[in-house]
């Protein structure tokens, strides 16, 4: 009896003694208490007692201030008042004249009297607990510089990543892919996290990404990458990683002349073994470049989706580019555009937009990077050839954002292993962060989300992210819809005026397919224009919802117009998909008002989504707000998960035009895999839902299971109508062969 309530008043006690450790060394109280704040609601270690009066004593009308006064006297104690809000329960300490000579004798004879007394019906001396902040302290010397991390500076300018990781999630059983230059696998910070496995080197075709030191490039720039996914932590080396308890592997593909055929192989590169590839380079950003993955790239990236990781789908991360400084637009770079892409851009230390960021309305959020001069870079690992010492505070460029992006990623799969390609998009745009910043023109959309052409869905926010990915239960399989072409051949008029293209998406073109709600939209225009870089394109969705498709690019004087060139926005993100879609075209060239230079050939619009209801995305959007306090981050909450397909590893081959053959066998294995893994996917879904409504009934009418009777059948049609198109009937694949070294997406 008189021991069992001690374990919670100690745990209320904690914090208070915590924080009143110090008033003991402060000058004794004056007699004057009245002129004083109220004392300090515990007296240090071994100075007091917590005890708690019989209840009876309440029952029978007696004051209990009054009667523990009197306890307090009787020990020769000083009644500090009640505990909290603990009816009964008071702290009683030795008076302040004591101070200079307390001894043990007088505090056992205080205990004595205590346990004596009867009105007390249990008492404990409060003793000095040991409880540690749960904050991370590592040994790394340069963990203190990783801002990105922590920043101290300016609360809120960071990935939010601590707590996270005192939650013993770090990246545990999840492989990231660095498809850079290499990647020095030797380092301190990178050996014990480093994954042969998931490893290649296509520039010297070997197993071994180690970079080459040459005399004219540094090839330290897939090393740094790696480093700020995975540095290893308190190591007493460098710096730490985001997701320091996962593996990375390299793929070093960028030393040398990159092919198309290169870049195929790449994404697909040991694709059940990688999780998530981290891209950081793409087209040229000179401000005047259209460019993206070519065929072969195009059918890796969605034969990854579709049978990478298990048929959940490889992750691909991309950097949005740096051209800003040249007015260039990810809008277009056919990486950023494309659907099967993450695309990340950078902010600096403050959150704002630096000088070599693009913007465009393809763009899923951004993370941090360096800025103006005076601003900080990104810490992280370096390579230790040439000039390099294994550690560097100079990363910069969208480069070292999208690898943070990958990280944060690859803790959102060790919480939940499960999440598809799609599953990771959409907790993004559920949990980026809007925050003030003058260059950012956020807009919200017809389903609540906020969106900005320069920042996205917003900050990435690591806590957040993976508090979603926790309580996420996959989303329907993706369905598409796509207009006929439209032949226009109609002129493109000048500023102030536009040219207006519509269609009508009925409920009819919707039923086919199920497709209640949008993800990515895309427009695909073919136009000619003596200038292109002065043509303006504006998406409008049903909702009202206007995205910037086409900005204008001041140095893109291109005289060949659009061939089939496809713009992405991610703006009307979970929208109801049905209704009037119009594009807005005007052409900016200054003194030309009155004349028509340009001709808009013809024109395709295609919509990405799914079934869930415009309901069903509200609903998702309460849930993840609700689980943002961490309370399912704990390992005895988990949703089930499928297990995944066996999916044999992809053959290594050398690059000869029988690794082409491979890659069209490759594209007949997405047909197949697409087909396989659209139904598996209905129905994991639906013993998921079924599961999860049993166990929230806090939601009764929540997530509503898929309608049979538009079942799989329908659905397998789509997924040939419209989404393996694009692979590989490469009639000629040798005039696709790209010639030319991707750019890293370093700033300088
Ligand atoms: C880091 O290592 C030190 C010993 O060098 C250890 O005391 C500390 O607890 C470690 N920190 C973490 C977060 O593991
Ligand atoms: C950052 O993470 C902490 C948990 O470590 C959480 O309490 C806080 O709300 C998060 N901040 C934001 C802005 O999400
Ligand atoms: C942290 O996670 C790792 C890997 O999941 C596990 O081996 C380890 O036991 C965990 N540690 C704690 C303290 O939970
Ligand atoms: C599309 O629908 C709108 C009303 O929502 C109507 O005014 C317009 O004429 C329709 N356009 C076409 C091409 O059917
Ligand atoms: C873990 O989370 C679940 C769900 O919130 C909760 O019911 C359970 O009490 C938690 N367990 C611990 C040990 O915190
Ligand atoms: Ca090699
Ligand atoms: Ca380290
Ligand atoms: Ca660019
Ligand atoms: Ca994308």
């Amino acid at each position: 009896m008189a021991s069992s309530p001690s374990f919670p008043l100690l745990l209320f006690f904690s914090p208070l003694i915590l924080l009143t450790v110090h008033p003991l060394h402060t000058p004794p109280l004056s007699p004057d208490a009245s002129a004083l704040p109220p004392p300090p609601p515990s007296c240090g270690p071994g100075q007091s007692w917590a005890v708690r009066l019989h209840a009876r004593l309440n029952e029978e009308g007696h004051d209990m201030d009054e009667l523990a006064h009197l306890v307090a006297v009787d020990a020769g104690l000083e009644n500090r008042g009640q505990i909290g809000q603990l009816a009964g329960h008071y702290l009683l300490c030795r008076g302040a004249e004591e101070e200079g000579q307390r001894d043990t004798r007088g505090a056992s004879a205080a205990g004595q009297a205590l346990a004596d007394h009867p009105y007390v019906a249990w008492h404990s001396q409060e003793l000095l607990l040991s409880r540690s902040k749960r904050s991370v302290a590592f040994n790394d010397p340069k963990y203190p510089k990783q801002w990105h991390l922590h920043n101290e500076l300016r609360a809120g300018m960071d990935i939010n990543v601590t707590g996270v990781w005192e939650h013993n999630i770090t990246g545990a059983g999840v492989t990231v892919v660095v498809v850079d230059d290499g990647v020095q696998h030797t380092l301190a910070d990178i050996q014990p996290n480093y994954s042969p496995e998931g490893s290649y080197d296509l520039n010297s075709n070997d197993p071994d990404p180690m970079p080459h030191p040459d005399a004219r490039s540094d090839n330290h720039h897939g090393t740094r990458c790696a480093g700020e996914i995975a540095a290893v932590s308190n190591n007493s080396f460098c710096a730490v990683g985001v997701a320091y308890g996962s593996r990375v592997a390299g793929i070093r593909v960028l030393d040398g002349p990159l092919t198309d055929s290169m870049e195929a192989v790449a994404f697909n590169k040991h694709y059940q073994v990688n999780d998530v590839y981290s891209c950081s380079w793409g087209p040229d950003d000179d401000g005047r470049t259209v460019d993206g993955p070519h065929p072969l790239g195009k059918a890796a990236l969605q034969h990854g989706v579709i049978a990478g990781r298990r048929g959940f789908g490889s992750i691909f991360v991309v950097a949005s580019g740096n051209g800003g400084q040249y007015n260039d637009n990810c809008n277009y770079d056919g990486y950023a555009n494309s659907i099967y892409t993450v695309t990340i851009g950078a902010v600096d230390e403050y959150g704002r937009m630096p000088f070599y960021a693009e913007e465009c309305a393809s763009m899923l959020a951004v993370t941090f990077s360096s800025g103006g001069r005076s601003l900080r870079s990104i810490v992280t690992s370096d390579w230790s050839m040439q000039d390099g010492t294994g550690c560097t505070d100079a990363h910069t460029g969208t480069s070292a954002a999208a690898p943070l992006a990958a990280g944060m990623i690859a803790l959102m799969l060790q919480v939940r292993a499960c999440l598809t390609w799609r599953d990771v998009q959409h907790i993004i745009a559920y949990t980026a962060t809007q925050y003030t910043d003058k260059l950012a023109n956020w807009e919200t959309n017809g389903a609540g989300f906020h969106h900005s052409h320069q920042h996205g869905f917003g900050l990435l926010n690591a806590w957040r992210l993976v508090n979603a990915a926790k309580v996420w239960v996959s989303v329907p399989f993706l369905v598409s819809y796509q207009s006929p072409v439209l032949k226009e051949d109609r002129k493109i008029l000048a500023y102030p005026d536009q040219l207006v293209l519509s269609w009508n998406v009925t409920a009819a073109d919707l039923k086919q397919s199920g497709m209640k709600t949008l993800e990515h939209v895309s427009v695909t225009v073919t136009m000619a224009h003596p200038h292109r870089g002065n043509v303006e394109v504006v998406l409008h969705c049903p909702s009202g919802m206007s995205s910037l498709i086409g900005a204008r690019r001041a140095l893109d004087s291109d005289t060949s117009g659009y061939m089939d060139w496809t713009f992405s926005t991610v703006r009307c993100w979970g929208e109801r998909a049905e209704g009037q879609y119009s594009v807005l075209i005007t052409d900016h060239t200054p003194g030309e008002q009155s004349k028509s230079l340009g001709t808009l050939n013809h024109w395709k619009l295609t919509l990405y989504g799914s079934s869930m209801s415009d309901e069903e995305v509200k609903q998702r959007q309460s849930l993840v707000k609700e689980a943002m306090g961490g309370q399912y981050l704990n390992s005895s909450f988990s949703l089930p998960c499928p297990p995944g397909l066996d999916i044999a590893p992809e053959k290594v081959h050398p690059l000869t035009s029988n690794s082409l053959k491979s890659l069209l066998l490759l594209g007949c294995f997405a047909l197949f895999w697409s087909l396989y893994y659209t139904m598996e996917v209905a129905l994991a879904h639906l013993d998921l839902r079924e599961l999860w409504r049993g166990r929230r009934s806090r939601a009764p009418d929540g997530f509503q299971a898929v309608r049979l009777e538009e079942g799989p059948e329908l659905e397998l049609q789509r997924v040939v109508n419209t989404d393996t198109k694009v692979p590989v009937i490469a009639g000629d694949v040798t005039a696709y062969s790209d010639s030319g070294k991707g750019s890293p997406t370093d700033s300088d």
